[in-house]
């Protein structure tokens, strides 16, 4: 993860700590060394209107001024960029902590998981059952992914393998029907959560959009997440909008973050979503679901610390 706009980074601190080490930083040079640096962080798959935001939010804090003849131009250079990365990444920051929002609601919590086709949403409903079990709650996978052959099987094999009840439907059947059916499973059972699966659906797909919409409206989730796939850049950032418009949505799980070497793609998705990001998905493991942290992410890219 972030493994090259780690050195992309590196490189324009590095240059423009030596040009502002010997004279005050105008806007032209600025712009000159930005260039070659916006060409890396677009090679680097950071989407182009991003890169216009991380540039802004340099340049409104370097250009014009001087280092003092003491100071280290590089430390100086090293503050503004954890400072302006921090400011856009801080974006995607959850203002709570879904955890304990869940252990004091009202049970059972049920969350209805949606997005398009393979970005990771059954993976991803296993993962966080597993976490829910890891802070002592409870819950029940419920595939209301009645469409895609195989999906009831792969999210019953999740629940095996995890020891957590599963509730499915019939190949074809009503999901929002299913999707009560999970609910009134934990309401009856005591169970915390329902963790309710969906089909994917492009955004086009009207029918399969009025589905969801349908499953939304019969259960009344506690919350709406959006599963987006790091890889697919600018495409993530349509789908989120398209996916609020038509059903709104609370939060997001931004999933293969380990598979986004560059990191580009997931910093363009963070960047611009205006959505919270309350986890990253960062491989296959149960346990490869880990909360979204702004801190942590800039040490990568920074290299803070190290
Ligand atoms: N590397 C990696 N692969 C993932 C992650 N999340 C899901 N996958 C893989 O993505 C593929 C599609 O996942 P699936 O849950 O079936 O997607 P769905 O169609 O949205 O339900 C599977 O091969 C998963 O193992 C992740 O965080 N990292
Ligand atoms: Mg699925």
């Amino acid at each position: 993860m972030f493994r090259k706009l780690k050195q992309v980074f590196s490189e324009a601190i590095g240059k423009l700590s030596e040009t502002l080490s010997t004279k005050e930083l105008s806007y032209d040079e600025f712009e000159k060394v930005f260039h070659e640096f916006e060409m890396s962080l677009i090679e680097a798959d950071v989407a182009y209107d991003v890169v216009q935001l991380i540039k802004k939010s340099l340049a409104d804090e370097l250009v014009g001024n001087r280092i003092g003849r003491f100071s280290s131009s590089s430390e100086y250079v090293k503050s503004v960029f954890t400072k302006s990365l921090k400011d856009l990444l801080n974006r995607g920051i959850y203002a709570g902590d879904l955890i304990a929002e869940i252990k004091s609601a009202v049970k059972p919590y049920v969350i209805v998981f949606m997005g398009v086709n393979g970005v990771g949403k059954t993976t991803t409903i296993a993962k966080f059952a597993y976490l829910l079990r890891s802070n002592g709650l409870s819950s029940v996978v419920v595939a209301s992914d009645t469409f895609r052959a195989g999906a009831q099987e792969q999210l019953e094999l999740h629940s095996k393998r995890l020891g957590i009840p599963f509730i499915g439907g019939k190949y074809r059947s009503d999901p929002a029907a299913v999707a009560k059916d999970g609910v009134i499973y934990a309401s009856k059972n005591r169970v915390d959560v329902a963790l309710i699966d969906t089909a994917g659906r492009m955004h086009t797909d009207v029918d399969l959009m009025n589905e969801v919409r349908k499953v939304i409206k019969v259960v009344k989730p506690n919350m709406r997440i959006l599963i987006l796939d790091a890889l697919t850049g600018n495409d993530a950032v349509s789908q989120a909008t398209w996916f609020d418009s038509q059903v709104g949505v609370d939060a997001v799980i931004l999933t293969k973050a380990d598979a986004d070497v560059k990191g580009g793609s997931a910093l363009s998705i963070i960047m611009s979503l205006g959505k919270p990001i309350i986890y990253l998905g960062v491989g296959q493991n149960y346990d490869d679901l880990i909360p979204y942290n702004p801190e942590v992410i800039l040490k990568r890219m920074l290299d803070l610390n190290t």
